[in-house]
């Protein structure tokens, strides 16, 4: 196995934590672009190039280390949610750290990546999906945050560092390890979870536009309120979606936005974001129709406008049987019979790399399953194991 040292990973996961630590346990705030995101991108291309790797950052701050030749590349991202937790992405990133020393020193080519903005801080997986042709930089600039920064105004603030993108042929094949952000592996008491296939997402933003109206004097038969036009359209898409849905499929309004936000005026605008998740490309889509009728149909009753922006739609992908084998026989020789075959229910930077190579995924337990949260945290043997388990499928594909 290569000659992989847990103490440095862990010591190393720890140090990349300090970047944006919350104080609250052992969360982090560290989203794209922010001064501890771009601080812990600057160390991890210094500890890149202190294992002999070439370092180097793209027009959109994703931050490579590159082993010379056509090498395995293994990584994921270090940048995290507005309230995230200290293994999201940085398990995978110190993961490409710790084996792309392993591997120079024992010969084997292995590259590290830390790709820029997977939370979606401007839309997510931004920065592998531009690296990966799914998005022009010019359409990615465009893309604002909730505070309404545009994507090329945070990227500025790297301009100083930004090369060019690596070539996906100088790569092999992409593993990626992350924490599985799910409760079955805890629940199980397994160590380790293979990912079959990473789930297909759609994810906009919409806008219902009304009235803006005095809270005390306009009757309710006569308002146009646009926070009423969310609520018509939620529960039109919650009666419909019945048909059409299985168990594993999610929907999500994570942000809403009413303007102007006062007790005594009628809303005339409400903005939210509507997420939906599915391992089905034909699912995914006829949500997509439901949801555009409701809006047009709660429109049309309640006398308001409506918009949609932000589209974005990235399919199921599934992972390669090969590096799929790799990691198996890994798993069986560090956890015999502790690990399971399992889908992902979050996305990852693998999709957008599953594009040009071939990819597979690692998980390890999430305690009590919690993610995208300070309280995210998982055992320290699991997280050696799962460095152990990579080290193993890594040796095989790299010197495939
Ligand atoms: O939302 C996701 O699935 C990813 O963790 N950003
Ligand atoms: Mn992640
Ligand atoms: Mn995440
Ligand atoms: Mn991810």
């Amino acid at each position: 196995m290569l000659p992989v040292n847990p103490e440095r990973f862990l010591a190393d996961l720890h140090h990349l934590r300090s970047f944006g630590a919350s104080g609250v346990l052992k969360g982090v705030v560290r989203p794209a672009f922010s001064d501890p995101d771009i601080a812990a991108r600057k160390w991890l291309a210094q500890q890149y190039a202190e294992a002999g790797l070439t370092t180097q950052f793209d027009p959109v701050g994703t931050v490579w280390g590159l082993a010379e030749g056509r090498s395995l590349l293994v990584g994921s991202h270090s940048d995290s949610q507005p309230e995230g937790g200290w293994l999201d992405g940085a398990l995978g990133v110190i993961c490409g750290l710790e084996l792309a020393r392993a591997g120079a020193e024992a010969g084997v080519p292995i590259s590290a990546v830390s790709f820029q903005d997977e939370e979606g801080r401007f839309g997510v997986t931004t920065g592998s999906r531009v690296w990966g042709g799914f998005t022009s930089l010019d359409d990615a600039d465009r893309l604002t945050d909730t505070s309404g920064t545009t994507f090329a105004e945070a990227r500025a603030r790297m301009a100083d560092l930004a090369g060019d993108f690596p070539d996906p042929k100088r790569f092999l094949g992409f593993l990626e390890c992350h924490i599985e952000q799910g409760p079955w592996l805890d629940k199980a008491g397994e160590a380790a979870g293979i990912v079959t296939s990473i789930v297909g997402i759609r994810d906009m933003r919409i806008t219902f536009h009304g009235q803006q109206n005095h809270a005390g004097t306009t009757p309710m038969h006569l308002r146009r309120d646009a926070y009423r036009g969310m609520l018509a359209y939620q529960q039109k898409i919650i009666d419909r979606f019945r048909n059409v849905v299985v168990p594993e499929t999610v929907w999500t309004t994570g942000h809403v936005e009413l303007y102007p936000g006062s007790h005594s005026i009628v809303p005339g605008r409400c903005t939210f974001s509507m997420q939906w998740r599915d391992g089905d490309r034909d699912r995914l889509e006829r949500m997509e129709e439901i949801i555009r009728e409701a809006i047009a149909e709660t429109a049309e009753e309640l006398g308001l406008t409506a918009e949609t922006t932000g589209m974005l739609a990235l399919d199921p992908v599934p992972m390669d049987p090969a590096f799929r084998k790799a990691l198996e026989t890994g798993a069986e020789a560090v956890a015999p019979g502790r690990w399971r075959s399992m889908p992902s229910g979050a996305l990852h930077d693998a999709t957008s790399v599953a594009a040009h190579l071939p990819v597979s995924m690692l998980f390890v337990p999430s305690i009590n399953g919690i993610s995208h949260a300070f309280e995210e945290d998982t055992a320290e043997e699991d997280l050696v194991a799962g460095l152990r388990i990579m080290a193993h499928a890594a040796e095989r594909m790299a010197g495939a």
